[in-house]
């Protein structure tokens, strides 16, 4: 078969790449390697930033959203026992959005299905072929047959672990990484949220996090070390934990319950550049990565997709190629001020194996000017609520 555009992988990016191109009567074709109950199983991101709100809008997807999402105008920093606020709607006149990630893809699916959008579910073996040529192509197998699909181009939104960037040759590519020496254990549970704001805490015990999803359930998140399993960890040691790293007035009030959802996730930050080889794009996760401590992984997947959607209506609509010509190097520096400021939230908010007393100094200093100074809450809420695409 022939279609405009194989976009391979089925989560948040890839997804809302197919739905803005249907719109514009580009024809794309998705190639999820998982099933939909599977990919709805990952509890991931929960904050989003304006530019996602107004493409999920565009991708006419917003709906249940507009509806059901919280608005969010500021988050709360402690450090030992003392707390203070950034208040984003005074430093930058916006706001983020609290939805999950779970729900925006299931939006996006069900908006996909509802135009008759074609998605592959459980494609094994994906391959990307011809991508430096004018013709690319891609296989998969399906039920035990090898498919073929003819295209113009090829969006790599496969994840970190997709093989959309290892199709590009390594004498192209420059991958730029750091690993974190922890990872984060994070719980979630139909309990009502210990705070309507979310507190990021730097406890001497490590760092933890209260968000939540809705009014009767939360998610909390505590810094772990990379050699525990998730087995370790019974909801009462999490929540027995989490207390201790929390301020007091939070910790007493806090709703324990049974958990739903429990994993660990290790925190790195990666970059692999360029993000274009030929006639593929890379986007979202499948190009960079970032620890989730400045809520940017979601939020970056989005700007590439912006990007790429415009580059290639310009290319559809106008026969020119300055946007997808231009791609990776608009993409790159929106990400790389977002991998900045999440390697700076993680610096200043974690415990670090190595830290000795001068760096413990540092990071309380830091955290010292960040209270005391307007400036420097005006720059953590402008990076928070998202620099423009
Ligand atoms: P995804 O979501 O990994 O989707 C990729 C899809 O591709 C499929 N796939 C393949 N399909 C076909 N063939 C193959 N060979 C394939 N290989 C893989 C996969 O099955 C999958 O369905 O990447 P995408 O779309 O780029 O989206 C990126 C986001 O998922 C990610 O950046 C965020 O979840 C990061 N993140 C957060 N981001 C935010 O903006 N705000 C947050 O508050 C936030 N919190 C988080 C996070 C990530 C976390 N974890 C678990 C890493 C909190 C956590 C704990
Ligand atoms: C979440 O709600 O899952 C969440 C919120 C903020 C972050 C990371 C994760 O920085």
């Amino acid at each position: 078969m022939r279609t405009q555009v194989v976009i391979v992988g089925g989560g948040p990016s890839g997804l809302l790449l197919g739905q803005l191109l249907h719109r514009k009567g580009i024809d794309a074709v998705v190639l999820e390697r998982k099933t939909r109950d599977y990919v709805l199983g990952r509890i991931r991101a929960g904050i989003l930033e304006q530019g996602f709100v107004s493409l999920l809008r565009e991708a006419g997807a917003a709906e249940r959203m507009e509806r059901e999402a919280f608005i969010h105008d500021g988050t709360i920093i402690s450090y030992d026992d003392a707390q203070f606020g950034i208040d984003f709607k005074k430093h930058t006149g916006t706001s983020v959005v609290l939805y999950g990630q779970t729900e925006v893809t299931r939006d996006l699916y069900d908006a996909r299905a509802a135009v008759g959008a074609k998605t592959v579910f459980e494609a094994a073996d994906v391959a990307i072929h011809g991508a430096d040529t004018d013709a690319p192509y891609v296989t998969y197998v399906k039920d035990g047959r090898e498919e073929r699909i003819d295209c113009d181009f090829v969006a790599g939104c496969d994840g970190f672990h997709g093989v959309s960037r290892q199709t590009i040759p390594e004498s192209v590519r420059t991958d730029y990484e750091k690993v974190y020496p922890f990872g984060w254990l994070g719980i979630l549970s139909e309990t009502p949220p210990v705070n309507d704001e979310l507190i990021y805490a730097n406890s001497t015990r490590g760092f933890a996090l209260c968000s939540m999803r809705n009014a009767n359930l939360s998610r909390y998140y505590i810094q772990c070390s990379l050699s525990d399993h998730v087995e370790d960890w019974s909801d009462q040691a999490f929540w027995d934990e989490l207390r201790r790293r929390i301020p007091a007035e939070a910790a007493d009030r806090l709703v324990t319950g049974p958990s739903i959802e429990k994993s660990i996730a290790p925190l790195r930050s990666f970059v692999t550049e360029p993000m274009r080889w030929g006639r593929l794009f890379l986007c979202g996760d499948a190009a960079h990565i970032v620890p989730p401590t400045g809520a940017k992984g979601l939020n970056t997947a989005a700007s590439d997709v912006h990007y790429l959607y415009h580059g290639l209506l310009q290319w559809y609509e106008e026969k020119d190629a300055e946007g997808i010509d231009r791609y990776s190097e608009k993409a790159l520096a929106r990400i790389w001020k977002a991998e900045r400021f999440s390697w700076w939230m993680t610096s200043l908010l974690h415990r670090f194996p190595d830290q000795d007393p001068f760096d413990l100094k540092m990071q309380r200093a830091e955290l010292e000017f960040l209270r005391d100074s307007d400036a420097a809450q005006a720059a953590l809420a402008q990076n928070y609520v998202g620099l423009p695409y």
